[in-house]
């Protein structure tokens, strides 16, 4: 950092050269540019004005130790000084690698033993790509080659992370998806069940995934890939049915399993990972966020049995890999990240403790609001449906625009939740106080009245 640099000039020169992500360029210049975050806390982050801002989402789905975790700097300051940097590409590795390597064997569920290292979800997610169809050639199916995920899905933004995804307005940009990514409905159940019993409707949308097996012949099927809660795309909570029912029909068409747990992971739903909340089995498993609880970038793909052992003994040498794959400083905040969380008992914390209180509070606080049409919570993560008609669950006009209305409003009293279409969306950090927690949802109540005055509502 350049001391000599105001804030003011900080904003400026942040204007005039650094181009947002998921960002309208041109809007955000001519709003004035962008908050500047300077310091993080606990569940706090702070802006450069001075204003202090509980940030319920945890920064971006990952802070899950919370803000300015001392043992976290002093792992990644060890590390440094011992050996800052070493590659793993050529029969080497180092120390944090090897344990890291071993400890997420530990703590996945069984039969996902072996681990690939990456720097983000995205590569993660890109690396499976590769690792499937590679299998698929070496057991002799070439013809095993497409993909399957759900509309709303959120994989990354590489091009076959995005294809993956079922974002259309990601796909519009890049002529995506490619070829062979397939897209079905998702278990989306306040949107899309229409008055059927849950259960009933977890089955119906796993059975769309059989339907497109069966389409495009089970022949020309590699993987299904999905996250045990869809995060980005508005925190869709399937019923108990669906995971079960998605395992079978995998099972049944030779289909391999891919679970996304980079928001689910490491706690966030009350259990170490989502696929031990929905009790299934899948063949790989995408890393990231959570594992270093966004101090560092680093991401893991952990390799099923059945798929590592024809990669080890028919694969030969696999083409893949990045710089810094199994890079040593990530591996180490990593480990002490890790280590937090089991010290900590966060992950308990968030399925007994803090997960039903923050529902609690929340239920108690926005229940009965004039535009809430559902407040649904896992763990902690959670949305709140923003309708017109509590009854009917008719929108407000505009195209899914709404949260985006009520997120401002929540952004402006100094709480971060995420608007995505017509809901907020929270993932605070495993490490929230009850204390915290009720702020939280007094704030989201002032919020979401404003956001109904805004609409004629109040
Ligand atoms: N899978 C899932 C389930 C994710 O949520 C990725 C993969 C990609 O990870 P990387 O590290 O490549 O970003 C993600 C990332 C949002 C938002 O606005 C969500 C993500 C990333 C950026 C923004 O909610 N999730």
């Amino acid at each position: 950092m350049t001391a000599t640099l105001t804030n003011l000039d900080l904003k400026k020169l942040d204007d005039a050269h650094h181009l947002h992500p998921f960002t309208d360029f041109k809007e955000l210049s001519a709003a004035g540019g962008s908050r500047l975050i300077t310091k993080g806390e606990g569940s706090w982050i702070w802006d450069s004005e001075g204003n202090r801002i509980l940030d319920a989402m945890a920064g971006l789905w990952c802070v899950n130790v919370g803000y300015g975790r001392k043992e976290l700097a002093d792992a990644a300051y060890r590390q440094m000084m011992e050996l800052g940097f070493y590659n793993a590409f050529f029969k080497t590795t180092t120390p944090p690698a090897a344990e890291l390597s071993a400890k997420l064997a530990e703590i996945t569920p069984d039969g996902l033993s072996k681990v690939f290292f990456a720097n983000s979800g995205s590569e993660a997610n890109d690396t499976i790509v590769r690792m499937v169809r590679h299998y698929w050639n070496l057991k002799g199916k070439p013809t095993k080659k497409a993909f399957i995920s759900r509309v709303h899905g959120y994989h990354g933004t590489t091009m076959a992370s995005t294809s993956l995804g079922g974002m259309p307005v990601m796909h519009s940009q890049g002529d995506l998806p490619l070829s062979g990514f397939h897209h079905v409905m998702p278990p989306y159940t306040y949107e899309l069940a229409n008055g059927m019993d849950p259960e009933a409707f977890g089955r119906l949308a796993a059975r769309a995934v059989e339907q497109k097996i069966l389409e495009l012949g089970a022949e020309n099927v590699g993987a299904f890939i999905g996250e045990p809660i869809q995060g980005a795309g508005g925190v869709l909570i399937p019923p108990d049915s669906y995971w079960p029912e998605i395992q079978r029909i995998c099972a049944e068409h030779d289909v391999l399993l891919i679970a996304d747990e980079v928001i689910c992971g490491f706690g966030r739903l009350g259990q170490w990972f989502g696929s031990q909340r929905y009790g299934i089995k899948p063949d790989f498993m995408t890393l990231a966020k959570g594992i270093t609880s966004g101090y560092v970038p680093l991401s893991a793909v952990m390799v099923g049995d059945r798929v590592a052992e024809t990669l080890i003994e028919e694969g030969g040498e696999f083409y893949h890999g990045f710089t810094y794959s199994g890079h040593p400083v990530a591996c180490a905040v990593a480990l002490a990240n890790i280590a937090v969380i089991e010290r900590e008992g966060l992950v308990d914390r968030a399925r007994d403790d803090i997960g039903p209180y923050l529902r609690g509070r929340l239920e108690e606080e926005l229940a009965d609001h004039p535009i809430v049409g559902e407040i649904r919570s896992e763990g902690l993560i959670g949305a709140i449906e923003i309708v017109k008609d509590k009854r009917t669950r008719e929108r407000f006009p505009g195209d899914g625009k709404v949260g985006l209305v009520a997120r401002d409003h929540c952004f402006r009293n100094n709480v971060i939740l995420r608007g995505i279409r017509d809901s907020l969306v929270f993932s605070p950090p495993l490490t929230l106080s009850h204390e915290e927690a009720d702020e939280m949802a007094r704030l989201a109540r002032r919020s979401l009245d404003e956001t109904a005055r805004d609409l004629g509502v109040l």
